[in-house]
C-alpha cells in the first residue's frame, strides 16, 4: 500500500490559544507540565495510573491484571468483576449526588422533564426487571431503536444491568439497515417507541420495526414506548409486542438487581460503516470501556460539580454512548438531552436551550457549527450564553474558520475549545488538548490523552518527520479499544492490524505532527488526493474555501483524470447573498490557488443548496466521488439525510 496520506509539509504555524489564568486556576490539570507528568505515568506505570484514576468506580472485585495482550487482541482489568450501572447509578445513592439532576430532557416542542440520580436508578431497576420478564438473560442481545428520550438511556442502562449487550440503532436508519443489524447480532428483544418528532412531524419508528421484523427470526418480543401519540399510527402485534408502561407497572423492582459480570463481558455492539458495504459490529466490553469513558470525561471536560453538560450527539452514535450516557453518569454529572433538530423551530434553538438551562459545557460537531455560521449571527446574538465555560467538537476535522467563529461568537473568547479526535472503535477520546493545561491550535486535535500512544508512519511502519503526512496509528492498546468485530475476528485483524507492521492499530486516518508534538488529523486516508503528483488533503482545500466570504461549506473529492491522475472537484454551498455563477467559480479557484498553491486549485467547482450528509453529519464523500466522475452512485445511500440533493449536485 502506498502512503498517500496528506500534504507533504505544513507551512504557516497556527495560532495558539493558551488557557486563561482564570480558567487554569479552576481546572484539574492546570499546566502543561502536569499533563506531561500524568501522561508519562499513564504510559510507564499503567498499573498504578489506572488503579488510581478508576478508584471512584464501583467494582465488586478489583483487578490484579491490568492488561493482557495477545497480538491484536487486548483484554483489560481481566479478573475484575462489576456491573457498569453500579458505577453510573448505585454509587451515587446515599451521597449528595442522589438528589442531583442526572438528566434534563428538552423535548422538540419545548417540554421539559428531569430525572434525579435516584429516579434514574429506580427506572433502570424496574426496566431491568421488565427485560427479565420478557425472557432476556445475561448475554442475550437487545436492539434499541428509539429517539432522544430519557427512556432510551433507561433502556441502555437496564440492558447493562442484566448483562445483556445492547445495540442501539440510530432512529434515522431505514428498515433494511435496521433488519441487517438486528440479524447480525441476533437480537432477542427490540426496544422502540411509537414515533419520534423531527421538525414537527412523526418519524414512525414502530412501523419501521414492523417492516424490519418481517425477516428477523431471532426477535421474540418488542417493547414499545408510547411517546408521540395517535399520529404515530402505532399498533401492537398480539403475542409479540408489549406496551412499555404496562410492562413497567407489572414489573417488580426486586427482579432488577445488577448482574455481576466479568471485566470482558460484552457491554454493547455498535454498528459503523466500513470501507465495504457491510457495516461492522464494533464490540465494547465492560470494565475497560467504563474506565475509558469515565476518565476521559473527567479530564477532557474538566468537570465541576455544578456543570450542566450538553452533548448534542444522538445516542445512536458512539458519542452518544460514551459522552451522553456512560462517561457523564459515571461521573455524577447533570446532562442535557435534546430531542429535536438544531434548526427547529429556527436556527436559534441551540442558543435558546443553553440560555434556558444555563448550560456550562457544549460538545457538538463541526458540521453543526458551519450550519450555524451559515444561518447568521443574529440567531446567536438573541440569547445569553454567559453560562458556557467550555466548548468541544468531535466528528471531523474542524476548519480554522469554524473554530474561530465557535471561539469568538459562542465562547466569547472566554471558553477553551477541546477538539477531540476518536472513533467508534476507540470507545473514548484519544486526542485533544486538556482545557486548563495546554494551548489549543485551531484545526489541530492536539496531544494524546492518557494511555494513548499515537504516531504518524509510512506503510512500512517507520515514523515520518515532523510536518510530513502519513498514516495515523496508535501503538499500544488502551482500555476502551474495541475487542473485535462482532462475530468476525478475522475482519477485526484485517481491518485494523494488517496495513502497518508491528501489531499497531491503524486508524484509517491520515495525519501530521508539528514541532510541538500536536497532531493534525487530515481525514480518512481515502480523502487524500494525488493531483499531478501533489498530495492534497481534501480538508486543506475545504478549509481554504470556507475561509472565503462566499462559501458556507465545501467538500473536495478526486475524479480520475488521464493527465493528472486525479482532478480536484469541489462541491460547495454558499452564504446568503452570493450568486452561483461562473465568475464566483473562477474567484474561488484563484482563492485556493493563492491559499495553498496553484497545484491545489480546484479543477471544477459545483454549487448546491446542500451537501449530501449522513444522518450523523458526515459528508458522504464516496457519493460525491461518484457524482464527480459522472458514475452511477454505487454504495449505500440509506443514511443520506436528504436524497434530493444528489440531483442538484449532478447539474450544479
Ligand atoms: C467520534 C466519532 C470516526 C472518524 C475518524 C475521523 C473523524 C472524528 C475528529 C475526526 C478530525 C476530529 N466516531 N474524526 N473526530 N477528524 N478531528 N476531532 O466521530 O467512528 O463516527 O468517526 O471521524 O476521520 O476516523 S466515528
Amino acid at each position: 500500500m502506498e502512503t498517500r496520506t496528506g500534504i507533504d509539509t505544513v507551512s504557516a504555524e497556527q495560532a495558539h490559544h493558551e488557557p486563561s489564568e482564570a480558567y487554569r486556576s479552576k481546572s484539574r490539570v492546570s499546566s502543561k507540565a502536569d499533563y506531561e507528568r500524568l501522561y508519562k505515568e499513564s504510559i510507564e506505570q499503567p498499573d498504578s495510573f489506572w488503579k488510581r484514576e478508576a478508584s471512584q468506580l464501583t467494582f465488586r472485585k478489583p483487578w490484579t491484571v491490568t492488561l493482557e495482550q495477545n497480538g491484536p487482541f487486548a483484554k483489560w482489568f481481566t479478573d475484575a468483576e462489576l456491573n457498569v450501572t453500579e458505577s453510573c447509578l448505585d454509587r451515587h445513592l446515599g451521597t449528595d449526588t442522589e438528589n442531583k439532576t442526572a438528566i434534563i430532557w428538552e423535548g422538540e416542542g419545548g417540554a421539559n422533564k428531569t430525572l434525579t440520580y435516584r429516579e434514574l436508578h429506580e427506572q433502570v431497576t424496574l426496566f431491568a426487571a421488565v427485560l427479565r420478564d420478557q425472557g432476556v438473560t445475561t448475554g442475550d442481545r437487545v436492539a434499541i431503536y428509539m429517539g432522544m428520550v430519557p427512556e432510551v438511556v433507561v433502556a441502555m442502562l437496564a440492558c447493562a444491568r442484566i448483562g445483556a449487550p445492547h445495540s442501539v440503532i440510530f432512529g434515522g436508519f431505514a428498515a433494511d439497515s435496521l433488519r441487517g443489524r438486528i440479524n447480525d447480532c441476533g437480537a432477542k428483544v427490540v426496544l422502540t417507541q411509537d414515533a419520534a418528532p423531527r421538525r414537527g412531524k412523526p418519524v414512525k419508528l414502530k412501523q419501521t420495526v414492523d417492516e424490519a421484523l418481517q425477516d428477523a427470526p431471532s426477535v421474540e418480543k418488542v417493547v414499545v414506548l408510547q411517546h408521540y401519540g395517535p399520529e404515530s399510527e402505532c399498533t401492537l402485534l398480539e403475542g409479540r409486542d408489549v406496551d412499555w408502561a404496562t410492562a413497567v407497572e407489572a414489573a417488580d423492582a426486586k427482579n432488577g438487581a445488577a448482574a455481576v459480570v466479568g471485566a470482558e463481558h460484552p457491554l454493547f455492539i455498535l454498528y459503523t460503516s466500513g470501507s465495504t458495504g457491510k457495516p461492522k459490529g464494533v464490540l465494547h466490553t465492560s470494565a475497560g470501556y467504563l474506565v475509558g469513558a469515565h476518565v476521559s470525561t473527567k479530564y477532557v471536560f474538566d468537570i465541576q460539580e455544578d456543570d450542566v453538560y450538553w452533548c448534542t450527539a444522538d445516542v445512536g452514535w458512539i458519542t452518544g454512548h460514551s459522552y451522553l450516557v456512560y462517561g457523564p453518569l459515571s461521573n455524577g454529572m447533570t446532562c442535557l438531552m435534546y430531542e429535536g433538530a438544531p434548526n427547529h423551530p429556527d436556527w436559534g434553538r441551540f442558543w435558546e436551550i443553553i440560555d434556558k438551562h444555563e448550560v456550562t459545557i457544549l460538545y457538538t460537531a463541526p458540521t453543526a457549527i458551519r450550519a450555524f455560521i451559515r444561518a447568521g449571527d443574529e440567531w446567536v446574538n438573541k440569547h445569553d450564553l454567559s453560562s458556557l465555560r467550555l466548548l468541544g467538537t468531535v466528528g471531523e476535522p474542524i476548519n480554522p474558520e469554524a473554530w474561530n467563529w465557535y471561539y469568538d461568537k459562542i465562547g466569547k473568547k472566554r471558553c477553551p475549545i477541546v477538539d477531540t479526535w476518536w472513533q467508534t472503535e476507540t470507545g473514548s477520546i484519544m486526542m485533544t488538548t486538556l482545557p486548563g493545561a495546554c494551548a489549543a491550535k485551531p484545526g489541530s486535535t492536539g496531544l494524546p490523552f492518557f494511555g494513548v500512544a499515537p504516531d504518524v508512519v509510512r506503510s512500512d511502519g517507520t515514523s515520518v518527520a515532523d510536518r510530513e503526512g502519513g498514516l495515523f496509528i496508535l501503538r499500544r492498546p488502551w482500555p476502551s479499544i474495541l475487542r473485535t468485530v462482532w462475530g468476525d475476528d478475522e475482519r477485526y485483524v484485517r481491518q485494523y492490524f494488517t496495513d502497518v507492521p508491528g501489531n499497531v492499530y491503524v486508524t484509517g486516518d491520515g495525519a501530521h505532527r508539528d514541532a510541538d508534538g500536536y497532531f493534525q488529523v487530515i481525514g480518512r486516508i481515502d480523502d487524500v488526493l494525488n493531483v499531478s503528483g501533489h498530495r492534497i488533503g481534501t480538508a486543506e482545500v475545504e478549509s481554504s474555501l470556507v475561509g472565503h466570504e462566499a462559501v458556507a461549506e465545501a467538500a473536495a473529492v478526486g475524479r480520475p483524470d488521464d493527465l493528472k491522475g486525479q482532478a480536484l472537484v469541489v462541491f460547495a454551498t454558499l452564504k446568503p447573498g452570493f450568486a452561483k455563477d461562473d465568475a464566483l467559480k473562477a474567484t474561488l479557484k484563484a482563492h485556493v490557488g493563492k491559499d495553498i498553491g496553484k497545484f491545489a486549485a480546484p479543477d471544477e467547482i459545483r454549487f448546491a443548496d446542500a451537501l449530501p450528509k449522513t444522518r450523523s453529519g458526515k459528508i458522504m464523500r464516496r457519493l460525491l466521488k461518484d457524482v464527480a466522475a459522472g458514475r452511477d452512485i454505487t454504495g449505500d445511500t440509506s443514511t443520506l439525510e436528504d436524497a434530493s440533493v444528489i440531483e442538484q449536485l449532478r447539474h450544479g
